[in-house]
Protein backbone atom coordinates (compact mmCIF):
# COMPACT_ATOMS: atom_id res chain seq x y z
CA UNK A 1 0.00 0.00 0.00
CA UNK A 2 1.38 3.51 -0.92
CA UNK A 3 1.46 5.80 2.39
CA UNK A 4 0.06 9.51 1.76
CA UNK A 5 3.48 11.43 1.96
CA UNK A 6 1.64 14.92 2.67
CA UNK A 7 -0.59 16.05 5.45
CA UNK A 8 -2.46 18.32 2.74
CA UNK A 9 -2.74 19.54 -0.78
CA UNK A 10 -3.65 23.07 -1.57
CA UNK A 11 -4.16 24.45 -4.89
CA UNK A 12 -3.11 27.60 -5.89
CA UNK A 13 -4.04 30.09 -8.54
CA UNK A 14 -1.90 32.96 -10.16
CA UNK A 15 -3.93 35.56 -12.43
CA UNK A 16 -3.33 38.93 -13.82
CA UNK A 17 -2.02 40.70 -16.64
CA UNK A 18 -0.11 38.90 -19.35
CA UNK A 19 3.48 39.89 -19.33
CA UNK A 20 3.34 40.91 -15.31
CA UNK A 21 5.74 37.96 -14.52
CA UNK A 22 3.53 35.22 -13.47
CA UNK A 23 5.13 32.37 -14.96
CA UNK A 24 8.46 33.48 -13.78
CA UNK A 25 7.63 33.65 -10.48
CA UNK A 26 6.10 30.01 -11.07
CA UNK A 27 9.26 28.90 -11.59
CA UNK A 28 11.53 30.44 -9.58
CA UNK A 29 9.59 29.63 -6.51
CA UNK A 30 8.34 25.93 -7.10
CA UNK A 31 12.22 25.30 -8.92
CA UNK A 32 14.60 27.90 -8.04
CA UNK A 33 14.84 28.68 -11.99
CA UNK A 34 14.02 32.12 -13.59
CA UNK A 35 14.05 31.77 -17.30
CA UNK A 36 14.29 35.02 -19.65
CA UNK A 37 11.53 34.28 -22.05
CA UNK A 38 8.76 32.25 -21.71
CA UNK A 39 6.20 31.27 -24.90
CA UNK A 40 3.32 32.88 -23.83
CA UNK A 41 1.57 30.51 -21.27
CA UNK A 42 -1.32 28.70 -23.74
CA UNK A 43 -4.44 27.95 -21.47
CA UNK A 44 -3.21 26.96 -17.88
CA UNK A 45 -0.09 25.04 -16.19
CA UNK A 46 0.94 23.87 -13.25
CA UNK A 47 3.61 22.88 -10.89
CA UNK A 48 3.83 21.24 -7.57
CA UNK A 49 6.48 22.23 -4.22
CA UNK A 50 5.93 20.44 -1.22
CA UNK A 51 6.91 22.67 1.19
CA UNK A 52 7.19 22.55 5.41
CA UNK A 53 4.69 24.11 8.21
CA UNK A 54 5.01 24.53 10.99
CA UNK A 55 6.00 20.30 11.08
CA UNK A 56 3.24 19.84 8.52
CA UNK A 57 4.06 18.32 4.94
CA UNK A 58 2.27 20.45 2.15
CA UNK A 59 2.20 19.94 -1.20
CA UNK A 60 1.23 22.99 -3.25
CA UNK A 61 -0.12 22.73 -6.73
CA UNK A 62 0.14 26.04 -7.94
CA UNK A 63 -1.65 26.87 -11.11
CA UNK A 64 -0.51 29.03 -14.11
CA UNK A 65 -3.18 31.16 -16.10
CA UNK A 66 -2.61 32.90 -19.37
CA UNK A 67 -4.00 36.46 -18.77
CA UNK A 68 -5.39 36.89 -22.41
CA UNK A 69 -9.07 37.25 -22.15
CA UNK A 70 -10.31 34.97 -24.42
CA UNK A 71 -8.61 32.11 -22.28
CA UNK A 72 -11.37 33.03 -19.64
CA UNK A 73 -13.43 30.36 -19.92
CA UNK A 74 -11.19 27.71 -18.75
CA UNK A 75 -9.75 29.44 -16.10
CA UNK A 76 -13.14 30.53 -14.27
CA UNK A 77 -12.77 26.74 -13.57
CA UNK A 78 -9.93 26.62 -11.75
CA UNK A 79 -11.56 29.80 -9.26
CA UNK A 80 -13.77 27.29 -8.87
CA UNK A 81 -11.23 24.68 -7.08
CA UNK A 82 -8.42 27.06 -5.78
CA UNK A 83 -8.28 28.00 -2.06
CA UNK A 84 -5.60 30.97 -2.56
CA UNK A 85 -5.31 33.37 -5.35
CA UNK A 86 -1.82 35.37 -6.21
CA UNK A 87 -2.60 38.36 -7.74
CA UNK A 88 -0.01 39.84 -9.56
CA UNK A 89 0.53 42.95 -11.60
CA UNK A 90 4.11 44.72 -12.37
CA UNK A 91 5.04 47.63 -10.05
CA UNK A 92 6.87 49.30 -13.61
CA UNK A 93 3.47 49.30 -15.26
CA UNK A 94 0.42 51.11 -14.19
CA UNK A 95 -1.79 49.39 -16.58
CA UNK A 96 -1.37 45.99 -14.99
CA UNK A 97 -2.16 47.18 -11.73
CA UNK A 98 -5.56 49.34 -12.99
CA UNK A 99 -6.39 45.57 -14.18
CA UNK A 100 -6.27 44.63 -10.63
CA UNK A 101 -10.29 45.38 -9.77
CA UNK A 102 -11.21 43.44 -13.12
CA UNK A 103 -9.17 40.46 -11.69
CA UNK A 104 -10.49 40.57 -8.06
CA UNK A 105 -14.20 40.66 -9.13
CA UNK A 106 -13.50 37.44 -11.25
CA UNK A 107 -12.44 35.92 -7.87
CA UNK A 108 -15.45 37.18 -6.01
CA UNK A 109 -17.53 35.70 -8.51
CA UNK A 110 -15.87 32.45 -9.15
CA UNK A 111 -13.95 31.53 -6.08
CA UNK A 112 -15.54 30.14 -2.58
CA UNK A 113 -16.15 32.57 -0.42
CA UNK A 114 -13.39 31.63 2.01
CA UNK A 115 -10.81 31.51 -0.66
CA UNK A 116 -7.36 33.52 0.39
CA UNK A 117 -6.45 36.21 -1.86
CA UNK A 118 -2.67 37.68 -2.00
CA UNK A 119 -1.91 40.77 -4.10
CA UNK A 120 1.94 40.60 -5.34
CA UNK A 121 3.66 43.71 -6.99
CA UNK A 122 6.55 41.86 -9.54
CA UNK A 123 9.35 43.24 -10.51
CA UNK A 124 11.04 45.26 -7.63
CA UNK A 125 14.31 44.91 -9.13
CA UNK A 126 13.64 47.77 -11.59
CA UNK A 127 12.82 50.33 -8.47
CA UNK A 128 13.67 53.48 -10.83
CA UNK A 129 11.00 52.28 -13.07
CA UNK A 130 8.24 52.04 -11.14
CA UNK A 131 4.93 53.11 -12.00
CA UNK A 132 2.77 52.25 -9.31
CA UNK A 133 4.21 53.48 -5.78
CA UNK A 134 4.22 50.87 -2.60
CA UNK A 135 1.94 53.23 -0.39
CA UNK A 136 -1.13 52.92 -3.36
CA UNK A 137 -0.78 48.86 -4.00
CA UNK A 138 -0.58 48.78 -0.02
CA UNK A 139 -3.27 51.05 0.74
CA UNK A 140 -5.83 48.77 -2.03
CA UNK A 141 -4.68 45.74 -0.51
CA UNK A 142 -5.81 47.04 3.11
CA UNK A 143 -9.13 47.97 1.77
CA UNK A 144 -10.04 44.76 0.54
CA UNK A 145 -8.99 42.74 2.86
CA UNK A 146 -5.82 41.46 1.50
CA UNK A 147 -1.81 40.78 2.06
CA UNK A 148 0.74 42.57 -0.17
CA UNK A 149 3.99 41.66 -1.26
CA UNK A 150 6.70 43.27 -3.69
CA UNK A 151 8.72 40.79 -5.04
CA UNK A 152 11.65 40.25 -7.94
CA UNK A 153 11.47 36.77 -9.84
CA UNK A 154 14.55 37.63 -11.56
CA UNK A 155 16.58 38.66 -8.50
CA UNK A 156 14.62 35.93 -6.10
CA UNK A 157 13.59 38.70 -4.00
CA UNK A 158 10.83 37.80 -1.19
CA UNK A 159 9.40 35.48 -3.24
CA UNK A 160 8.81 32.43 -1.22
CA UNK A 161 7.06 34.87 1.03
CA UNK A 162 3.48 35.03 -0.42
CA UNK A 163 3.30 31.30 -0.74
CA UNK A 164 4.64 30.65 2.54
CA UNK A 165 1.87 33.46 4.08
CA UNK A 166 -0.99 31.85 1.89
CA UNK A 167 0.02 28.49 2.58
CA UNK A 168 -0.12 29.37 6.22
CA UNK A 169 -3.69 31.36 5.88
CA UNK A 170 -5.04 28.07 4.09
CA UNK A 171 -4.22 25.35 6.56
CA UNK A 172 -6.09 27.99 9.12
CA UNK A 173 -8.96 28.29 6.61
CA UNK A 174 -8.85 24.38 6.51
CA UNK A 175 -8.72 24.14 10.35
CA UNK A 176 -11.26 26.17 11.02
CA UNK A 177 -13.75 24.65 8.33
CA UNK A 178 -12.50 21.23 7.26
CA UNK A 179 -10.69 20.08 3.89
CA UNK A 180 -12.82 20.85 1.11
CA UNK A 181 -12.40 17.04 -0.56
CA UNK A 182 -9.81 15.58 1.66
CA UNK A 183 -11.34 12.54 -0.35
CA UNK A 184 -9.40 13.07 -3.36
CA UNK A 185 -5.70 14.21 -2.05
CA UNK A 186 -4.46 11.44 -3.33
CA UNK A 187 -5.45 12.20 -6.93
CA UNK A 188 -2.42 14.25 -7.40
CA UNK A 189 -3.40 16.00 -10.89
CA UNK A 190 -7.20 16.53 -10.51
CA UNK A 191 -8.65 18.86 -13.11
CA UNK A 192 -12.08 19.97 -13.89
CA UNK A 193 -14.68 18.96 -15.52
CA UNK A 194 -14.97 19.64 -19.82
CA UNK A 195 -15.98 22.62 -21.37
CA UNK A 196 -17.29 23.86 -24.40
CA UNK A 197 -18.20 26.96 -23.33
CA UNK A 198 -17.62 29.90 -26.08
CA UNK A 199 -16.38 27.17 -28.40
CA UNK A 200 -13.04 26.21 -25.94
CA UNK A 201 -12.18 22.65 -25.86
CA UNK A 202 -10.00 21.54 -23.00
CA UNK A 203 -7.64 18.57 -22.78
CA UNK A 204 -4.88 17.84 -20.42
CA UNK A 205 -1.91 16.90 -20.48
CA UNK A 206 1.05 16.21 -18.44
CA UNK A 207 5.06 15.35 -19.80
CA UNK A 208 4.08 11.63 -18.98
CA UNK A 209 1.31 9.94 -17.68
CA UNK A 210 1.45 9.68 -14.10
CA UNK A 211 1.32 6.06 -13.27
CA UNK A 212 1.22 6.66 -9.77
CA UNK A 213 0.53 9.54 -7.17
CA UNK A 214 4.46 9.04 -5.77
CA UNK A 215 5.60 9.20 -9.77
CA UNK A 216 8.18 12.52 -10.68
CA UNK A 217 6.02 13.56 -13.76
CA UNK A 218 3.45 15.06 -11.08
CA UNK A 219 5.14 17.87 -10.59
CA UNK A 220 4.05 19.66 -13.31
CA UNK A 221 1.62 19.93 -16.48
CA UNK A 222 -0.41 21.58 -18.74
CA UNK A 223 -3.98 22.15 -20.12
CA UNK A 224 -4.00 22.76 -23.91
CA UNK A 225 -7.22 24.31 -25.36
CA UNK A 226 -8.22 24.29 -28.96
CA UNK A 227 -10.11 27.52 -30.18
CA UNK A 228 -12.75 26.81 -32.90
N1 LIG B 1 13.04 42.82 -14.51
C1 LIG B 1 12.24 41.78 -14.29
N2 LIG B 1 11.67 41.13 -15.31
C2 LIG B 1 10.85 40.08 -15.05
C3 LIG B 1 10.58 39.64 -13.73
N3 LIG B 1 9.71 38.61 -13.79
C4 LIG B 1 9.47 38.40 -15.09
N4 LIG B 1 10.14 39.28 -15.86
C5 LIG B 1 10.12 39.38 -17.33
O1 LIG B 1 8.79 39.74 -17.71
C6 LIG B 1 8.45 39.09 -18.93
C7 LIG B 1 7.13 38.33 -18.76
O2 LIG B 1 7.31 37.28 -17.81
P1 LIG B 1 6.31 36.04 -17.78
O3 LIG B 1 6.63 35.23 -16.55
O4 LIG B 1 6.29 35.29 -19.06
O5 LIG B 1 4.90 36.80 -17.59
P2 LIG B 1 3.41 36.20 -17.57
O6 LIG B 1 2.82 36.48 -18.93
O7 LIG B 1 2.69 36.95 -16.51
O8 LIG B 1 3.51 34.74 -17.27
C8 LIG B 1 9.64 38.19 -19.30
O9 LIG B 1 10.40 38.86 -20.27
C9 LIG B 1 10.41 38.05 -18.01
O10 LIG B 1 11.79 37.85 -18.24
C10 LIG B 1 11.21 40.36 -12.64
O11 LIG B 1 11.04 40.06 -11.46
N5 LIG B 1 12.01 41.40 -12.99
MG1 LIG C 1 2.83 33.06 -18.39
Amino acid sequence: MISKRYDHLLRLLLVGETGVGKTCILCRFASGDFVESHISTIGIDFKMKTIDIEGKTVKTQIWDTAGQERFEAITKQFYRRAQGILLVFDICSRKSYEAIPKWLDHVRQFCKENVVITLIGNKSDRIEQRQVPYVEAQMFADENSINYFEVSARNRNNVDKPFMDMCRDILTVVENEGEPDKENTSVLIDTPAQTDANNVSLSTSTNEEPASPLSANENQGNWCCTIS
